[in-house]
């Protein structure tokens, strides 16, 4: 592949993850956020522009390899924001990588898209078995994500590599993560190989590192050439010791989303706690 490759939401966490390690594997990187970056490293291209505006994504994918998609709202939000900014976002990303030519795109997708999954009472869950059960607006869109992602693959020939991301985070700080943890050097050695995998076509797999007490198989992840290097289970001390030991019918550990499964993710409840933060008055 030839050019760079554009990530957006790049001023994000996984973002500065990427713009510090996809260099290191020999990627040229292009960001693209909504707000000045102001930190950019030697080589590093920048582009300020909205992800859902198709007109500014078409002139900012021309010339790229790739693109790796993050831009977005990472957690539950009202419809309308979540559409816009995720499904519309998704769209756009898709759809100018599409008019530039570019043709593979590496989607941040989440294990929200599958939330309601029950976690297996033995063995793990593989990406197809989970299958698509959102457990928030959010999931929707991450469900729907995918979907155009199949769509741009089947009919127009692109590669398009999933990721269901579960906690990307720095370090695991509660039980669950101690499952779902993807860790900041795992992140980048997924997205590497998502990028560099030869002919994936359509992919969705979980993006986890290997830890020991993890719910999800990572076989559709290794045959991309995914190697993790590191185990949440080195946190599993220190996190038992703050929060206790895990009690297997915890609802947040009995479902792929967790919390997001919970009373109290839901839109409702979402939608009015942002109003009352606002300031505005409850219908
Ligand atoms: C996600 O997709 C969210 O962006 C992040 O905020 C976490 O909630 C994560 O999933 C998770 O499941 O831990």
């Amino acid at each position: 592949m030839s050019g760079p490759v554009l990530v957006t939401g790049a001023a994000g966490l996984i973002g500065t993850w990427l713009r510090g390690g996809l260099p290191e594997r020999g990627w040229a990187v292009r960001s693209l956020d909504v707000v000045p970056i102001p930190d950019t490293r030697p080589g590093e291209e920048q582009v300020v522009a909205d992800v859902t505006d198709l007109a500014a994504m078409v002139e900012a994918t021309r010339g790229a390899a790739a693109v790796v998609h993050l831009a977005g709202l990472p957690t539950e939000d009202t419809w309308p924001a979540i559409s816009h900014a995720n499904i519309g976002g998704t769209y756009a990303t898709l759809e100018a990588a599409r008019r530039s030519g570019a043709e593979r795109v590496v989607l941040a997708s989440s294990n929200h898209a599958a939330g309601y999954a029950p976690r297996p009472a033995e063995g793990l869950l593989t990406e197809d078995d989970a299958g698509h059960r959102p457990d928030t607006y959010y999931g929707v869109s991450k469900a729907t994500m995918e979907a155009l992602g199949s769509l741009y693959a089947d009919r127009y020939g692109m590669d398009v590599v999933c990721l269901r991301i579960g906690s990307a985070i720095p370090q695991p700080t509660t039980v669950r993560h101690l499952a779902t943890w993807l860790s900041p050097t795992d992140t980048v050695a997924l997205v590497d190989a998502a990028l560099r995998a030869p002919s994936p076509g359509f992919a969705v797999v979980w993006g986890v590192s290997d830890n020991t007490r993890r719910w999800w198989d990572l076989t559709a992840a290794q045959a991309l050439g995914y190697r993790s290097r590191d185990d949440a289970e080195v946190y599993a001390a220190a996190v038992i010791a703050a929060h206790g030991e895990p009690d297997p019918d915890d609802p947040v550990l009995t479902r792929v989303g967790g919390e997001f499964t919970t009373e109290a993710f839901d839109a409702d409840r979402v939608e009015a706690r942002q109003a009352q933060q606002s300031g505005r008055e409850e219908p």
